[in-house]
């Protein structure tokens, strides 16, 4: 493959023996064999490791060792969770460039739903047993403090026993700014309302570089890592994402999973690892070429390679489509995400996936490809099968 060294199948020696190890002699043989061998015995990935398997052609060989750590820590299980997307408001005072979602104030499009109308939202679902609320927005200049809290409170009076899963480290900074508090004193009046996990957005590229092509104002790379180790000190877990498939280089990749393994290393608070592909439509950085199946799944497979001290790592079908979320539980990924309902980020920047899947769906996209389904709340914890699968 490419400018990899090439294996003849002949060399292979196929009688007799399984797939694995089929697998791992043509592993061996590759240009990657000296990374294999630190792979199965459990040893830290260099930087340079994870740059040589960004730049290998050879992707079978690179998903057979992102494979055998996946089913390592997890086996066939492969999770999924009952989850209700809300997006508060859209209206935002910075203006990333890969963003199709937000509105500046005053801008035709912009919306903010009063408290009252997101407990319209849960309670408008209340029928089906969702676990989890993802809670996400723009900075919104202007909404106080009491305003989030309310929100969460009243999605909690809604579902007392739902988690939520609500703002951004960038959102977090904007309010404590907004507010005149500290990033603690925003975290703790939060998790008082009944927040349990911060969700992995806002993380871009931690590239200096990058974010000044694409998003000047948002909160920096070393803002973001300090609120989601803060928010970890305080008991509160999050998940972590890079947004790939635009400017940034495969080293730029590499160093991004580098410092979000270094702060695990330091809190272990952060959940599960999301690699959020690129969708180009109706932003400002429309004309770029589409991103390649080979690029999702390299991701994929090297995040779960470099991330050795995270648990999960999340194939979102929302971004990825639902086929290649599903080839990609073979590439490292070992969840798919939620039945999501109604997404409006990836939807508004061109993703052509559905807005939601049911549970029946996602189990079998999971059987499909060989898998066990396990449904998981917002920590992972399996969650009881139901007596009652009409609702599914
Ligand atoms: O922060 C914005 C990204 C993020 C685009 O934690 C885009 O469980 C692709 O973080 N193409 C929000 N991505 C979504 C997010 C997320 C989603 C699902 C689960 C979880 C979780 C987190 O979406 C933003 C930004 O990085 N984004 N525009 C775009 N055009
Ligand atoms: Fe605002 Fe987030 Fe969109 Fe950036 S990605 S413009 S911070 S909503």
């Amino acid at each position: 493959m490419g400018s990899s060294r090439k294996i003849e199948y002949s060399e292979l020696d196929v009688r007799g023996f399984s797939p694995a190890s089929i697998g791992e002699q043509w592993v061996k043989r590759s240009d990657l064999g000296d990374i294999y061998e630190k792979v199965v015995a459990g040893s830290r990935l260099s930087r340079e490791d994870g740059v040589r398997l960004f730049e290998t052609q050879d992707l079978l060989a690179l998903g057979f060792m992102a494979n055998l750590v996946r089913e390592r820590l997890h086996g066939q299980d492969t999770y999924w969770v009952f989850n209700q997307h809300i997006n508060y408001s859209n209206i935002c005072a910075n203006d990333c460039s890969f963003c199709a979602f937000s509105r500046s104030p005053g801008e035709q499009g912009g919306f903010v739903l009063t408290v009252e109308e997101v407990a319209a939202k849960a309670r408008e679902r209340l029928h089906e047993p969702i676990t989890e609320y993802h809670v996400v927005g723009g900075c919104h200049p202007g909404l106080p403090l009491s305003y989030y809290v309310d929100l969460v409170r009243e999605i909690k009076q809604v579902r007392p026993e739902a988690l939520i899963k609500a703002f951004t480290t960038v959102e977090i900074a904007h309010m404590a700014q907004e507010a005149k508090l500290s990033v603690s004193e925003v975290l703790t009046e939060l998790a008082d309302a009944g927040v349990v996990a911060l969700p992995g957005g806002g993380a871009e590229v931690f590239s200096h570089r990058i974010r000044q092509l694409l998003c000047p104002e948002k909160l920096s790379s070393e803002g973001w890592l300090e609120i989601a180790k803060e928010a970890h000190k305080l008991g509160i877990r999050s998940n972590a994402t890079l947004l790939y498939g635009h400017l940034e280089t495969p080293a730029e990749r590499v160093d991004h999973l580098l410092a979000l393994r270094q702060a695990q290393d330091e809190t272990g608070g952060f959940i599960t690892f999301i690699p959020l592909a690129f969708q180009p439509s109706n932003t400002g950085l429309s004309h770029l070429s589409a991103r390649t199946g080979f690029t999702d799944l390299k991701t994929i497979a090297v995040a779960r390679l470099l991330l050795d001290n995270f648990p999960h790592i999340k194939a979102y079908w929302i971004m990825l489509g639902v086929k290649m979320a599903q080839v990609a539980l073979y590439f490292g990924a070992d969840d798919l995400d939620g039945t999501v309902m109604e997404e409006q980020i990836g939807h508004m920047a061109g993703a052509s996936s559905a807005e939601a899947l049911t549970p029946n769906e996602l189990e079998a996209l999971i059987r499909a490809a060989g898998r066990r389904p396990v449904e998981r709340d917002t920590f992972f914890r399996p969650v009881r099968p139901r007596a009652d699968t009409k609702t599914r």
